[in-house]
């Protein structure tokens, strides 16, 4: 449909509508306007509102597995935001204290050791470090922190990651380590072995 505000606002469709009795050479003239308007406009799809997009989800999860020997599983959700992306985990199974919590680049959990997720998500090359550093990973999400039970809940609004483009996490995995991340040692943190990995959800 042509969006009657920009009908008015349009001088080219103004004189269209607004069609001087003046000479025909005039009249041929605006007459070719008003074809514009009648055969090409309402297929430029320019007054279309745009396609939902497969592509771009709003909305994904990670079911998180513990690795052979251990015992951490879990559920991490990523939700699109305007202004960032939200990021929800809930876990149990650790031991109580912090533990390294990352996005790694290959959407892979199938050794034993979570090692075949690669490296933490590094789309821009850059040094690894804290969620609130300006120099991070993309997937440096910091520490996720047990209770004596070993339960662990995680809350973040993130605005480096994000579900489309080039820091996309979708499809990739996200691991959570046996010990801390301290933040600063490169390029992991020391966060010590793999406990629990799960693939983003596309
Ligand atoms: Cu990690
Ligand atoms: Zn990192």
């Amino acid at each position: 449909m042509i969006n009657p505000v920009s009908i008015l606002e349009d001088p080219l469709q103004n004189d269209c509508i607004n069609q001087p009795e003046d000479t025909a050479m005039f009249r041929s003239k605006f007459l070719m306007s008003c074809l514009f308007y009648a055969v090409i406009m309402p297929n430029t799809g320019y007054s279309e509102a745009p396609a939902a997009d497969a592509a771009d989800p709003k909305k994904t999860q990670a079911r998180l597995a513990p690795t052979i020997g251990n015992t951490a599983s879990g559920t991490v959700t990523f939700t699109q935001q305007a202004d960032g992306t939200l990021i929800k985990a809930e876990m149990t199974g650790l031991t109580q204290g912090p533990h390294g919590f990352h996005i790694h680049e290959k959407g892979d959990c199938s050794s034993g050791d979570g090692k075949s997720a690669g490296g933490h998500f590094n789309p821009n090359a850059t040094a690894h470090g804290g969620p609130d550093d300006r120099i991070r990973h993309v997937g440096d999400l910091g520490n996720i922190k047990a209770d004596a039970s070993g339960n662990a809940r995680y809350e973040r609004l993130d605005t480096v990651v994000s579900l489309h483009g080039a820091n996309s996490i979708v499809g990739k995995a996200v691991i959570v380590h046996a010990g801390r991340d301290d933040l600063t040692t490169q390029p992991t943190g020391a966060a010590g072995a793999r406990v629990a990995c799960g693939v983003i959800e596309q």
